[in-house]
Order: structure tokens, then sequence, then C-alpha cells
């Protein structure tokens, strides 16, 4: 008789036989890494997925105006010219809807679903090295043995609500931006109270202000934007993208983070003030994350990131008709791009509109939730029907620590990160033998165009296992002087950089309370990172244990 799990799909519990490799999560790196080791090596391979569906951060985030900020035609898979051939985007940048479609249009002509176990959610996974494999055990209490286990949890996946206290006192609804309900918020009528700024706050702002009866938005620190300038793709442009699958993708793979455009070689100080000032209305105008790409320093020198600061926050104070609020949003306290820089659509504009107003939560912080809305420390109360927390996530390491991930003697990888994430290569930890992490804490990840990482880490990680088993080798771990080594290197990358300027970002852990303050992402730049990577394979995988 089939266990339980071979009826599922996703088989070999106990008794059945065991996996060569678990992957947990079915976003855009787990569907790509099942597909890599099934289908091109033919392993025994199964996912492991808490939702209902496909999709990961595309899954959870359906709050209004959710849209990527990558543009289309470089936010999907490149491993096939095939897929991109089938599919088209609609628009210059996908609402969450459309790139769910895709992924589901991915899994279903790659035939992943048969192998992708949906609502089972992974709660513990311990190495035994006796066997050298992982047990992983699920909500149910299901244990499944695999000999690799391939973390594909996503980096921004973990909601943050914040610990304010009287929350659960609130007579009204709230919601958390990426834990969305499928059937949608009627804000007709409703006062609504929406917390956070970050890009998706400035997302939601105007798509909310349609139909709220008022929005009141309260920001902490300020933030800066770029309109997206967003529209339906021309049938021209559908065309070019076809027809020049290769070489976009040849510009995404050369670039410091992974999107289709190229980052000008001058220095804000090459040209004169008239022409920076003409270069930064030409990348206004054209829209979106190329703002940064005019010129070559701008996240590297303060005088020169300075000017485009500048730049924006006039921009701000044009946009906002009321002048008190248009200080407000345009006092910014960090470079810009020091943060992950938002785009918008019509943010700054919906501060015009009769029913939104802006509360400045810095010089008067939220002190408490009470029945009626939010009570500030001023003793002001905003009476609110729904609460939206734009609040952001525990980022990058939140999804691995909410699991019991245990290694080699027992080691917890909470107690591994205790002073911070701390890995080889964003892609293994010492002390956690054949366990891979897609997009971990010190790879370019979140620096970078997504899908472009994830693709480089699910290839490499592929080839390192098709190199284990065609040379024997059962056991691959890295070892504490790579991961010395890798972490001073990523410090040593962030520094080069304004990006630790912005003391109260999520890239530094610094959005959750308690939360170790280390820089996370390695902003050396995609491209490098790849050669890294590549030769560190081409050295006989230099930094790991092959036993
Ligand atoms: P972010 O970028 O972390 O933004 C969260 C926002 O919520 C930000 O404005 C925060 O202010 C604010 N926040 C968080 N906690 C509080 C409390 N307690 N009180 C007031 N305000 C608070 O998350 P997003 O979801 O917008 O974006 C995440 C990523 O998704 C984005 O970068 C893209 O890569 C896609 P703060 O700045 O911390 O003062």
């Amino acid at each position: 008789m089939a266990s339980a799990a071979d009826k599922s799909g996703a088989g070999t519990a106990n008794g059945s036989g065991e996996l060569d490799a678990l992957i947990i999560g079915a976003g855009f790196s787990g569907l790509y890494q099942l597909h890599c080791l099934r289908d091109k090596l033919g392993l025994r391979a199964k996912v492991l997925e808490t939702a209902d569906g496909v999709g990961g951060t595309w899954y959870w985030n359906r709050y209004p105006g959710a849209r990527c900020d990558s543009e289309s035609h470089s936010y999907c898979y490149g491993f096939s010219e095939m897929l991109a051939k089938e599919w088209e985007f609609s628009e210059r940048y996908p609402q969450q809807p459309e790139i769910l479609r895709y992924l589901n249009f991915v899994a279903d002509r790659l035939d992943l679903k048969k192998d992708i176990r949906f609502k089972t959610k992974v709660v513990k996974a311990q190495y035994d090295a006796a066997v050298n494999r992982w047990h992983v055990t699920t909500e149910a209490g299901e244990r499944l043995t695999t000999k690799f286990l391939i973390t594909a949890v996503g980096c921004l996946s973990t909601a943050n609500v914040p610990k304010i206290p009287g929350l659960e006192s609130f007579k009204g609804q709230w919601y958390h931006t990426g834990l969305w309900p499928h059937e949608g918020v009627d804000f007709r009528g409703k006062r609504v109270a929406q917390i956070g700024t970050g890009s998706t706050g400035i997302q939601a702002v105007p798509v909310i202000a349609e139909t709220a009866q008022h929005l009141t938005v309260f920001q902490r620190t300020a933030n800066y934007s770029v309109p997206a300038h967003n529209a339906p793709l021309t049938p021209e442009f559908k065309k070019y993208v076809k027809d020049n699958f290769k070489e976009i993708r040849r510009i995404m793979n050369g670039t410091p983070n992974g999107h289709p455009f190229v980052i000008e070689d001058r220095s804000v100080f090459d040209v004169s003030d008239e022409e920076r000032e003409r270069i930064y209305e030409a990348a206004w105008a054209k829209g979106g994350l190329q703002f940064r790409a005019g010129f070559r320093d701008i996240l590297l020198n303060k005088k020169a990131n300075d000017t485009a600061a500048e730049f924006l926050k006039n921009k701000i104070r044009k946009a906002v008709k009321d002048p008190k609020t248009a200080e407000i949003l345009a006092n910014i306290d960090h470079p810009y791009a020091a943060k992950r820089p938002p785009i918008d659509s019509f943010y700054f504009e919906a501060f015009n509109r009769d029913n939104v107003s802006l509360v400045d939560v810095r010089s008067d912080p939220i002190e408490a939730i009470t029945p009626e809305g939010i009570l500030l420390r001023s003793g002001k109360v905003h009476e609110a029907d729904i609460i939206v927390f734009a609040t952001g996530f525990d980022a990058m390491t939140g999804a691995f620590l909410r699991m019991d991930i245990r290694g080699r003697d027992g080691l917890t990888l909470a107690k591994a990160w205790e002073a911070g994430p701390r890995n080889y290569l964003g892609l293994q930890v010492a002390g956690f033998p054949n366990m891979f992490t897609i997009t971990g804490p010190g790879s370019p990840s979140v620096l970078c165009n997504m899908p472009v990482p994830i693709e480089q880490h699910v290839e490499w990680i592929t080839a390192c296992i098709d190199h284990m088993r065609k040379n024997g080798v059962d056991t691959i771990e890295t070892t504490p002087e790579a991961v010395d080594g890798w972490v001073a290197h990523v410090n040593e990358a962030a520094n080069a950089t304004l990006l630790p300027e912005a003391h109260h970002s999520w890239y530094l852990g610094a959005n959750v309370p308690g939360k170790p303050r280390v820089f996370m992402p390695y902003a050396g730049g995609m491209a490098r990172y790849r050669q890294i990577c590549d030769d560190v394979a081409a050295k006989g995988y230099e930094g790991f244990v092959m036993t």
C-alpha cells in the first residue's frame, strides 16, 4: 500500500524509499530546481510547499497594486527559449496575477506539479551523520528522508507584523500586504490606516485611495520613488523581446544587478551641472529602476548620490501641492538607493486627493493600537476601520529561522546564525552538509533582478550535485574558514558602497527589533559573483570538503 505521501504525489516518506533531493518552496527557485534535478539529472526530487499553489512571493502578495519593479521581459526564466517564446507579458511591469499565471504556465508546461506536495509546511529538518541523510518533518507530523536538502524559501517571505501593543483589541480588520486575502478587501466607505511606505506601501497607496472613504498613511521613514511609467507593451516591443532573446539575456548576465540595462561608465562629476540635470530628466522620463543607470558612482560616492537625491526630492516638492505634506515626504534621511529604491504609479500625486492624508510617525511615533484605531505618542488617535500593514518582511533569514534546522552534532541554524547569517557564497552553511540555500543571505539576490541570481544558483547547485555523482562523492560541506572568508568579503563589498548608510534598512536586518545588524546581501555585483562561483567550481569546489 502506498504511503500517504505517495498518494499525494510527493512520495517516498518512511518505508517507501527515500528522496535524492527535497526542495522547500515552489516559487521561482523551487520550480526551476525541481526541473533541473528531476529532468536533467534524473534524480528523485520533490518539492514541499506551504501554499495550495505555486508562486512563492507571487502567491502570497496579492495586495492592491502588487506589481513587479523589474520589467516584464526580464522578470522571467531565461533557461528556455521555448518557454520565453510561448509566453507573452502584457505590461511593462507585470502585475501579481499575471506573474502567478506565468509561473503556473511554466509549472504545467514542464509537468512539475505532480512532484510538488502543496499545503505541506516544513517545520523541522535534521541531519543524521550516521546515514548522511536529512530527515524533514512537516507540520502534519510526516517525516521524509533525503540526501540533499535545498531551501528555495525566498528572501521576502516572512511577513513582519510589528508588535504594536493593543492590536488584538482593534475592532476593525487588519491585513499584512504579504498575506493578503485571496478574495480581496473592499475599502469602499472605509477609513483605512496604512502603516509603511516601502516599495509595497508606495504601490498600494494610489490604488487603495481610489475606493477608500479616507486613507491615512503612516510614514516612519520618507522614501524616494521614481515613476514606473507602466503601460501595455506594444506589439513591436513584444516582437523585439522574442527576436532578441539571447542578446537581452547577454546584457542581463553582464550587468551588476541582472537588469536589462547597462550602467553608464561615467561619473556624476564628468559632466556639467546642466548636462547632469538633462540626464536625470531623461532618466525620469524613461522611469523605473534604470534611473540609477545614468552614472556609475551614484551608489559609491555620497557627493555623487546627493545630486540624484536632490533631483528626486525636488520632484516630490513639485508633485505634492500641500507644502507641509511635501516636506514630510521629501525629508529623506538616507542616500538614494541605499534602501531598496521603489518605483511608483502616481504615489506622490495621491497625496493631492482630499481623501488621503499623511502622518509623520518619525516625529510622533505609534504608541499603541486601540479598539478605534492608531494612538500616537502625542495622545492623538487616528480612527480606522481597516489597518493595512505594509511593514515588510523578516528578510533573508526569517524564512530559515522559523524552521527548526539542525545540522551536524545537533547544531541549530539559529545558533550558527545567532550573530547574523554566516555562510559560504550564500549557498551553504558550515555544519550543514548537503544542504544548499538558493539566494541565501550572502548572495546577490535582492540587489538583483531576482530570476537572474535564482537561475545562476540553481544551475550551480545542479552542476555541483552532478559533479558529486560522477565522482562518487556523497557529502559536500563548506568549511568554517571558507565561511569566514566569504563573510569578510560580503562586508567588504557592502562597505565599498553607500548601502550600509541606510541604518534602518531591511538589508541590515534593522526593521526587525532584536535582529542582528549585519549587511546580508552580496553587494559586489551579479557578474562578479557568477565569476567567483564559476572559479570555485573550476578549482574542484574550493572552500568545500567533499567526502
Ligand atoms: P519595506 O521596504 O521593509 O518597507 C516597510 C515599511 O514599513 C517601511 O516604510 C518601514 O519604515 C515601515 N514600518 C515597519 N515597521 C514599522 C513600524 N513599527 N511603525 C511604522 N512603520 C513601520 O517592505 P516592503 O514590503 O515595502 O518592501 C519589501 C521588498 O519587497 C522591497 O524592497 C522589494 O524588494 C520588494 P522604516 O523604513 O523601517 O522606518
